[in-house]
């Protein structure tokens, strides 16, 4: 057999030189076409806009529930079992539905779709998600009007899942999002990346990805939606409520109470670059600005 070098097979190469292929023979509405939605590749343009590596992207990580340590997730997920996986929509809903995760990739085809991922910790990458809008599985469930925000829970596994022997964080994994930040359409449901399926350090089978939020509002590995009245406290919220909002919304003007969050390490950059400019927003000021126009983003960080 062939012996292949890692680098001559990494899932990259193949997916930018696809990439390359697909634009020559000008197939420019494929799922793999970056301007079948033309926002979605506004808002890092002012950065480097270089796509991080694979390698990067899948090796350096948080995900507590594998670990607190950036390689842990790469080291301790891999043989985490996500099949079968059921993900739960209810609460303030006309018709809650359970659906498997592979009943969900098949009935809402997945686009890619490149946006930066900006930590609270700062830091960056820029990575081609494969997924769809939100708004398309929350429109299958005919949301009530009293549904006023929506809350997402990750798994709770901790035979799986070692870190969730330890009190790190209050366990499963909760998030949430005001219900017009959810139903935004470019407030994703990941199902993959590079063109590939979603490895599970990044949250498999299915996470969510808000671009314009600290990276810790997209849940991974979520197996329930539930539609409610009222603001869900979030786990980050329960366990440093000074530290971590509701909104956390990505703003170089409001630093964090340890540290300042005006500039961001840019992750595959090497350790003596310069550090860039964070924008307002993560760079999404023109698609998500609105939807905080009377409000005060020091007071509701
Ligand atoms: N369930 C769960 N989701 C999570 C986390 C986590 O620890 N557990 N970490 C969050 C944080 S802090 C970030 S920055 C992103 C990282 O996503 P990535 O590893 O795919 O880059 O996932 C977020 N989602
Ligand atoms: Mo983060």
């Amino acid at each position: 057999m062939k012996k292949y070098k890692q680098s001559e097979i990494t899932p990259e190469k193949i997916y930018k030189k696809r990439r390359k292929f697909i634009k020559s023979i000008g197939l420019g509405m494929s799922s793999l076409s970056l301007s079948t939605i033309p926002f979605l590749n506004k808002g890092y343009s002012q950065n480097k806009n270089e796509l991080t590596s694979y390698e990067d992207i899948t090796t350096y990580n948080n995900y507590y529930e594998f670990g607190t340590g950036k390689g842990d997730p790469f080291k301790n997920s891999q043989e985490f079992v996500t099949k079968p996986w059921s993900v739960t929509i209810e609460g303030e809903v006309d018709n809650p539905i359970t659906l498997s995760a592979e009943e969900i990739i098949s009935l809402f085809p997945s686009e890619e779709r490149v946006y930066k991922l900006r930590c609270v910790e700062g830091w960056s990458m820029v990575i081609p998600w494969m997924g769809f809008s939100l708004s398309k599985l929350l429109n299958k469930v005919s949301v009530k009007n009293s549904a006023k925000f929506v809350e997402f829970e990750s798994i709770y596994d901790p035979l799986q899942m070692k870190g969730q022997k330890y009190p790190v964080l209050n366990w499963p994994y909760r998030e949430g999002l005001r219900i017009d930040e959810a139903m935004h359409p470019i407030t994703t449901v990941v199902t993959g990346l590079y063109g590939k399926a979603l490895p599970n350090q990044n949250g498999a089978p299915l996470r969510i990805f808000v671009p314009w939020k600290y990276g810790f509002k997209s849940a991974k590995a979520i197996v329930k939606i539930k539609l409610v009245e009222n603001m869900p406290t979030s786990s980050w919220m329960r366990s440093s409520p000074r530290e971590y909002g509701f909104y956390s919304n990505v703003n170089p003007n409001v630093s964090h109470p340890r540290w300042s969050q005006a500039t961001e390490r840019v992750i595959g950059e090497g350790i003596f670059s310069p550090r860039i400019e964070t924008e307002m927003f993560n760079g999404y000021g023109d698609e998500v600005a609105n939807l905080y126009s009377d409000m005060d983003l020091k007071k509701n960080f």
